[in-house]
């Protein structure tokens, strides 16, 4: 058992997580970063426990992957069952009942009541790229469009889709075609009074001149951005976006891959203005820490695609499958969306408390257990990365994992597991706001 507090017996890392980043850097490529280099030999509830016995707060859950939690028995207990009856058949060659299980589940939570298809794969950038393939083969066009500091993945065809050079793009060209950028509705850098429609009629006049309807296949969108620094468009933005899409047959894909299960404080985060996406594609805490991806979507749209053309040897694996119904089961039975709320209810006025008294905080926003602060030049919206580098190494180096996202680097973000307690919430928000006024 791991106790859930936060206990530092070495500096940070410590001697053993030390020698393991030696080897790690004679065997592992540099191209694999590395945010805080301790090593982590158990973990549990909120909890990660390093090789040299110090307990760390999590408040990354792995990028919004363990919202039930690390270790929790209903997601081990599964698996482990699982891994006991068989671990691969390949689901395209003899199916098992675990991937039907979890495709009806995704159905059922997803936004909206219209009749639905999943299927599965194995990470978030693979959902995208499904999702891409079949919004074009229902469509019969080839033009994606997606935002201003989106993220969708590493792949060539997510790349592409992602905003940011360095260092997700920088030397890795060249990209796939037929991917086009629209603005993003981002309040904090916006026109003053910006509405969400008016950022809606910027983004859909860029479309209409660059990309034209009648070419365009999909629209993708993150409800609330993620690695691009958790921009929570102005209410209206995503609704009209919608209508656009419906009125001229192009098919909206939301990329609820960081947003999706409770993390918002509703069950996705389009449920939020009562969006309705043709696709949404899942991910990371669908299996509670086990590699598995969704897409899911109108049956007419997903049967689209003939036998054949969706797939992949480890798509939907049994083991993957088992523990997503266990994250599944407790995101449900115990409302981990509402728990998102009132981590938010602790976490927002807290932060934005302390950005009164801090004027380099230019902007606290999120929801619901996905919320992050701006780090600007006091007084003006000018990015300041070295900041938010500053205040997460400071949170490290006591003992919290933060981490820092956003197209300038400048954003530090909190995506703690919804199951944290709220002793430990306090405590890792207490260490922040010492990172914050150490300066
Ligand atoms: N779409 C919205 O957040 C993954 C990436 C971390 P994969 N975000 C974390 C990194 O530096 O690689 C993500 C996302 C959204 C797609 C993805 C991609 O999911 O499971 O990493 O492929």
């Amino acid at each position: 058992m791991v106790t859930q507090e936060r206990k530092l017996v070495t500096e940070i890392p410590g001697p053993r997580s030390a020698e393991l980043l030696a080897r790690r850097k004679a065997a592992v490529p540099q191209g694999v970063g590395t945010v805080l280099p301790v090593f982590v030999e158990r973990a549990e509830g909120a909890v990660l426990v390093d090789v040299d016995g110090n307990q760390l707060i999590d408040m990354g859950s792995g990028i919004a992957v363990v919202s039930v939690g690390h270790h929790a028995p209903e997601v081990v207990d599964r698996a482990a069952a699982q891994l006991d009856r068989f671990t691969h058949t390949c689901f395209m060659v003899t199916p098992y009942a675990g991937y039907v299980e979890v495709a009806e589940a995704l159905n059922r939570l997803t936004p909206g009541d219209h009749e639905k298809r999943s299927c599965l794969f194995s990470a978030g950038a693979e959902a995208v790229e499904n999702a891409v393939k079949i919004a074009r083969r229902h469509t019969g066009r080839d033009s994606v469009v997606v935002f201003d500091h989106a993220y969708h993945g590493r792949t060539n065809l997510t790349m592409a889709m992602t905003a940011k050079n360095a260092p997700y793009k920088d030397g890795f060209g060249p990209f796939a075609s037929d991917v086009y950028r629209a603005p993003m509705s981002y309040p904090f850098r916006d026109p003053d009074g910006m509405t969400g429609e008016e950022a809606a009629t910027r983004a859909l006049a860029v479309i209409e001149s660059q990309v034209g309807a009648e070419r365009t296949a999909c629209v993708v969108i993150e409800p609330i951005q993620g690695e691009g620094g958790f921009v929570d468009p102005a209410p209206g933005f995503l609704p009209a976006l919608v209508e656009w899409c419906r009125e001229h047959g192009v098919v909206l894909v939301a990329d609820e891959i960081q947003t999706g299960f409770g993390r918002t404080g509703d069950m996705f985060a389009s449920d939020h203005e009562g969006v309705v996406p043709d696709i949404v594609t899942t991910a990371k805490a669908l299996a509670g820490g086990l590699p598995l991806a969704g897409v899911t979507g109108r049956a007419e749209i997903m049967d689209a695609v003939t036998p054949g053309g969706l797939g992949g040897t480890y798509g939907g694996n049994p083991v993957a499958c088992a523990a997503a119904l266990g994250a599944i089961e407790i995101i449900e039975r115990d409302d981990l969306a509402a728990r998102a709320r009132s981590i938010g209810d602790v976490l927002l006025p807290g932060l934005r408390s302390l950005q009164a008294a801090h004027p380099r905080i230019g902007d606290v926003r999120g929801r619901g257990a996905m919320v992050a602060i701006e780090l600007v030049e006091p007084g003006t919206v000018t990015p300041d990365p070295v900041e938010a580098g500053r205040i997460s190494a400071a949170c490290h180096a006591a003992g919290v994992v933060t981490l820092t996202c956003g197209t300038w680097g400048n954003v530090v973000r909190l995506l703690p597991p919804l199951t944290i307690d709220d002793d430990l919430l306090a405590d890792a928000l207490g260490v922040l706001a010492d990172a914050i006024e150490s300066r």
